[in-house]
């Protein structure tokens, strides 16, 4: 078992044990986005995906809030216009193309309030789990803007087209609770124990069979763009590939000989 931290000053990253932690890091502007975070993030992710002794990864946030979107302490709209379609271009489409196609199951461990974008973060991961005292503010329509990050995908994916208007078109702000109610979300823990079990999960899926996992994950995410008879052809070929594989040998071989199956060993 080993960790390994590496800091910048807004992101921060852990591995441990074949999952890596990646904290947003301004915790008191609630981890919201600035242009630097964004290519902190985007290169610690770059690292993430390239590294094979990551086979699980958390995203969460430093403090108290999980993270509130773009920081808009860096807008003055007073002072100057923004072209705002340029920074989405530039900064939240990639992150969120990232994410979705990191390779490796990510989990969203939302311990705090997530405002904006930082909504758009958590749905983007495989699974989301947040702590009791967790909040999902819509935030966009109060300062005029239009919900971006995946959100207006996302949203309706997730809880319909009926609600997703109504939560985006008031503003509203769900509780944990709520969030779990309306299928946004997978579980709710006590804050103290919310990392923990994160861990935990984690750990499960890093010493799962890396490749099934990510072909169950790719085939899951092209669901609902698909017919029926497409996403039959597609199990058919990521079955062949999860097939010819080393762990479908190892799970079959545990079976027969009546054994947990080994997918993973920590090489340090
Ligand atoms: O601009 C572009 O590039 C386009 C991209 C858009 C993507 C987006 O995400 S747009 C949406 C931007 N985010 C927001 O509009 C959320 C703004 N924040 C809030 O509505 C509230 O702060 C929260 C609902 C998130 C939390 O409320 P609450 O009462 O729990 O905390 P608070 O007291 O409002 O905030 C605590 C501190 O965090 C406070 O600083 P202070 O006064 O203690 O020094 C607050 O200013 C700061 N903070 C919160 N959100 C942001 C922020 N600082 C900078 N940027 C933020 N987004």
């Amino acid at each position: 078992m080993t960790a390994e931290i590496i800091t910048s000053d807004t992101i921060k990253l852990t591995t441990q044990d074949g999952v890596a932690t990646i904290s947003l890091n301004r915790p008191k502007q609630l981890n919201s986005f600035t242009e630097e975070m964004h290519n902190a993030l985007a290169s610690v992710l770059d690292e993430v995906a390239a590294n094979e002794q990551v086979r699980a990864v958390i995203i969460t946030g430093a403090g108290k809030g999980f993270c509130a979107g773009q920081d808009l302490g860096n807008r003055d709209p007073r002072k100057q216009t923004y072209d705002l379609g340029q920074t989405i271009t530039d900064f939240y489409n990639p992150l969120m193309k990232r994410l979705k196609n990191l390779g490796k199951p990510t989990i969203a461990v939302v311990n705090g309030v997530a405002a904006g974008a930082g909504i758009g973060i958590a749905l983007v991961c495989d699974i989301v789990l947040c702590s009791d005292k967790a909040k999902f503010a819509m935030a966009f329509g109060k300062i005029g803007l239009v919900p971006d990050s995946g959100l207006t995908w996302s949203l309706v994916q997730l809880v319909g087209l009926a609600r997703a208007k109504a939560l985006v078109l008031t503003n509203a702000t769900l509780t944990a609770e709520q969030a779990l109610e309306y299928g946004l979300i997978w579980k709710v823990y006590e804050s103290d124990r919310l990392m923990d079990e994160a861990i935990k999960l984690a750990t499960t899926l890093a010493y799962g069979p890396a490749l099934g996992t990510s072909l169950t994950i790719q085939a899951l995410n092209q669901a609902t763009d698909n017919s029926l008879e497409d996403q039959l052809e597609l199990e058919a070929s990521y079955q062949q590939k999860a097939g010819y594989s080393d762990d479908y040998k190892e799970g079959v071989t545990a079976f027969l000989e009546k054994r947990p199956a080994v997918f993973y060993k920590d090489s340090n």
